[in-house]
């Protein structure tokens, strides 16, 4: 439960910042599971996943990921002949989308009633949890993840879309930690990601410029902290050319009480609403 000085932090931030949220135990529980998913997974060596190419994003390999787990590479993972340049478990940069509904143990992890009820502390009244993923942020080649907002992804009207986003290690600014626009959600939703049919399109909608590394705030924090934000907060994080791997874990939570737009690239018609707090079962 959100005390009323971290509820006020986030009206006036866009984000707040939850210690110690995630136990040691139950971070290497998620990150063994992870592995373990891109070890049994029959990998399709052209899904790459770029927020500065989004053309590289394979369209039915993307969209069916929204039903189902599917792990994407790291730009930078092959060498000029296609080959990958370190072993697979080094190689991918996200496994998404579905892991809530269909792996038991992030299922058993996205239904810890505390969860449910930070979202209904902070307004989202019935929340539907549409999106978990898994963030590498690999050693070395891990890629930048470019300034945008969620509720370009995840858009209803009024805006409803917070982001959990838990640090399954420590992220410091060396290994890609989350940068943040303090207050910036209170500016315009900048662009919208449109599906049409299998067409991805990113529709700009207001001019108003990115922040950058002066203007934003850089996020360090020790693994097991859930950084909670606003579906209008600017955020971004840096390439990691460390030797640190830095793992997080996001969901993003829709309110339910709203319609959620049919224009969203992510659609989930054969899974149902997982509404957070409710028995799965
Ligand atoms: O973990 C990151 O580097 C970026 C995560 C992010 O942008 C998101 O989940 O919306």
């Amino acid at each position: 439960m959100l005390t009323e000085q971290q509820r006020s932090d986030f009206q006036e931030n866009g984000f707040v910042l939850l210690p110690d949220v995630v136990s040691a135990q139950e971070r290497q529980t998620l990150i063994d599971q992870a592995y373990r998913i891109i070890e049994a997974a029959d990998l399709d060596m052209s899904s790459r996943f770029s927020t500065t190419d989004r053309s590289q994003i394979q369209h039915d390999f993307f969209l069916s990921s929204a039903q189902s787990i599917r792990c994407f590479f790291e730009e930078a993972a092959f060498d000029d002949n296609g080959q990958l340049k370190q072993p697979r478990a080094q190689s991918i940069n996200k496994i998404g989308h579905a892991l809530h509904d269909l792996d038991p143990v992030f299922k058993a992890f996205a239904s810890r009633p505390d969860l449910a009820e930070l979202a209904q502390d902070l307004g989202v009244s019935i929340p539907h949890l549409y999106q978990t993923m898994v963030i590498f942020k690999q050693p070395r080649i891990g890629g930048e993840v470019t300034w945008h907002q969620d509720a370009t992804f995840f858009y209803t009207e009024p805006s409803s879309v917070i982001t959990y986003w838990f640090a399954l290690e420590e992220a410091t600014l060396q290994n890609g930690c989350l940068w943040v626009e303090p207050g910036g959600h209170r500016g315009p939703l900048r662009e919208r990601y449109f599906r049409d049919g299998s067409d991805l399109t990113m529709a700009p909608l207001d001019s108003t410029p990115w922040p950058d590394e002066r203007s934003g705030t850089a996020v360090p924090v020790p693994a097991g902290t859930l950084l909670i934000f606003h579906g209008h907060l600017p955020h971004y994080s840096a390439p990691n050319r460390s030797d640190r791997s830095r793992l997080a874990l996001t969901f993003h939570v829709v309110d339910g009480a709203l319609t959620y737009d049919s224009r969203n690239w992510l659609q989930r018609p054969d899974l149902g609403p997982f509404v957070m707090g409710d028995s799965q079962d």
